[in-house]
């Protein structure tokens, strides 16, 4: 027991103070053993702390990065990202992309020079202007000074891969697009060519330069839109934002002119992810919609205070065309999915009415669309209203197969009317409207043609949605008439009178964003900016559907994922390209 006892007070003597008071040097290397210990310790734990930390941080990434996946399953690739496009740019511009059919090929060809022409001629004697004065070869600012003409034709410059163009006229954009100009703007003209322009030269180029451009002007634009209706008015000061109608139409707002924003806008939201674009535009349809009529057609003129049609002219020509084009396209563009439904709704509704204005001639018995007041047709239709047939066409294949080849019918036969338009003129060149009287068909009214685009629109509608090779015929008869009265030494210009062929001095700047595209695509085969997946502005600019986001549905945030060199995460961007 002793030794017992005694061999266990050896033990514990360890643990006695006074042993190591009496030790020194057991005491300090007892002391670096705990300092050593603790160090190992605190190390592991701040490591532990530390990679916990980290762990969260990837599990933070990996839920936002989920978010954006399901973001972009769910609207797709809404920023239509530059590579994406790059890959589509080989879609629609490489030449071996193209039909080898030798016929289409020389066209298509000779179209592009016609563009060529246009061009060199509104860089050598009117850069930076709105328009090109062939004649007289000098520029002039019929938009306020933005461009329109080099705006409007970016697309086309892109689609027929004219590349040191499209590259000089980017350079522009960014360097000497300046919309700080004192100017009363149309909120129509410039969107439909400027936000348009901007958002279609985006969509194909994935360059943000022309995103941020679209995004300056559409914000100086927004202001027209604050009435008590919500019924834009039609100009806007770009510098103060004052707005007001023109005194002509008694404060009206016009229907087109009031109308014709929505695809631009809702394209807007998509890509920046800011709603407010999109809430402003698509507001005038849910306010046009609650006093729409049984037959769907609205007078030109709506009281931008009471949000209701005013007693004026029904047409599907000047100042009421792209009201009825941009219901059909809205839901195109939202993929004809529910959120959309009403638009569809509206347009067919609206279809019933035209139907009901449809009349023929005698004794040719032409198809023709006839305009309204009150309860009186008026014979007579504006060249304008020749879109009308590819609207018609392209809208066709949403009703029931009977309906549907009904309305196809309509189409052919309006655009044979359209046709004819050129062909009963002695230059072959349209006038600007048509009178049709019992006896006689049709006689032109006013006389000039300003190398509109209409007929060609259609003819290229019908030619992609039937196959039918005729439609390339009368576009290239209608494109030789134009090489043959409108092309001049210093690029084209419109006809004072189609009787006479006298020119007028002005390159309309829709000649290069819509006429030449229109013709130019008539000869490529129909990939080359594909009706699935493309749908063109009233300007002829094709801006890329994308999956959309339910009305009220906030865009959600982009994600800017946390680099590994920025060491922090450092939060969310609303912009579709971070
Ligand atoms: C273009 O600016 C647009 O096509 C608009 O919808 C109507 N007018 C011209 C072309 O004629």
């Amino acid at each position: 027991m002793a030794r017992t006892r005694s061999s266990s007070s050896i033990r514990w003597r360890y643990l006695n103070p006074v042993y190591y008071l009496k030790r020194p040097t057991r005491l300090a290397l007892l002391f670096i053993a705990f300092v050593f210990i603790s160090f190992i310790v605190w190390d592991r734990q701040t490591l532990v702390r530390e990679h916990e930390e980290e762990i969260l941080m990837l599990k933070e990434e990996v839920e936002h990065l989920q978010i954006e996946l399901e973001e972009l399953k769910h609207d797709g690739d809404v920023s239509v990202k530059k590579s994406n496009t790059k890959t589509k740019r080989a879609d629609i511009t490489k030449t071996d992309d193209l039909s080898t059919d030798p016929i289409e090929a020389q066209r298509r060809e000779k179209v592009k020079d016609a563009m060529l022409h246009a061009w060199t001629s509104y860089e050598k004697y009117a850069w930076g202007h709105d328009e090109l004065q062939p004649q007289s070869k000098n520029g002039v600012d019929s938009f306020g000074g933005l461009g329109a003409t080099l705006i409007d034709s970016l697309d086309t410059l892109y689609i027929m891969g004219l590349d040191e163009q499209f590259q000089r006229a980017k350079e522009w954009v960014a360097n000497s697009l300046d919309f700080n100009k004192s100017y009363d703007a149309s909120v129509f003209e410039t969107t439909i060519r400027v936000v348009g322009g901007l958002l279609s030269a985006y969509d194909l180029s994935g360059d943000n330069v022309f995103l941020e451009k679209a995004k300056d002007i559409a914000d100086r634009l927004l202001p027209a839109w604050n009435t008590p209706s919500g019924i834009p008015y039609n100009f806007i000061n770009l510098v103060h934002g004052n707005a007001h109608n023109p005194g002509w139409t008694g404060g009206d707002s016009i229907l087109a002119d009031s109308g014709t924003e929505q695809l631009e806008f809702i394209a807007l939201t998509q890509r920046t992810g800011d709603p407010k674009y999109q809430q402003k535009v698509e507001n005038v349809i849910l306010v046009l919609n609650k006093t729409f009529p049984a037959d769907g057609l609205l007078p030109i003129y709506i009281n931008p205070h009471r949000g209701t049609a005013s007693h004026s002219t029904i047409t599907f020509g000047a100042m009421g065309d792209s009201f009825y084009e941009y219901l059909l396209k809205v839901w195109i563009q939202g993929n004809k999915t529910s959120v959309v439904k009403h638009y569809r709704e509206m347009w067919e509704t609206s279809m019933t009415g035209l139907l009901s204005l449809v009349r023929k001639t005698a004794p040719s018995s032409f198809t023709y669309i006839s305009e309204k007041i009150g309860n009186s047709l008026i014979d007579k239709m504006d060249e304008l209203a020749c879109f009308a047939p590819g609207m018609i066409a392209l809208g066709s294949s949403g009703y029931d197969p009977d309906e549907s080849s009904k309305f196809l019918n309509l189409a052919e036969e309006l655009a044979f009317t359209c046709y004819n338009f050129y062909q009963s003129t002695p230059t072959k060149l349209a006038g600007e409207n048509y009178f049709f009287h019992s006896g006689q068909d049709m006689t032109v009214g006013t006389s000039w043609n300003i190398l509109r685009p209409e007929t060609v629109e259609s003819l290229f509608y019908l030619w992609r949605l039937t196959g039918n090779k005729t439609y390339q015929e009368w576009g290239w008869n209608i494109f030789q008439a134009f090489e043959e009265n409108s092309r001049v030494e210093s690029g084209y210009v419109g006809l004072k009178d189609v009787n006479t062929g006298v020119k007028d001095n002005m390159m309309q700047s829709f000649f290069l964003a819509e006429t030449l595209k229109y013709l130019y695509l008539l000869f490529s085969p129909p990939s080359v900016i594909s009706l699935d997946e493309w749908v063109f502005n009233t300007e002829a600019h094709p801006l890329k559907i994308v999956p959309r986001f339910a009305p009220g549905e906030e865009q959600k945030p982009r994600i800017r994922v946390r680099t590994r060199k920025e060491g922090r995460f450092r939060g969310f961007s609303n912009s579709a390209n971070p």
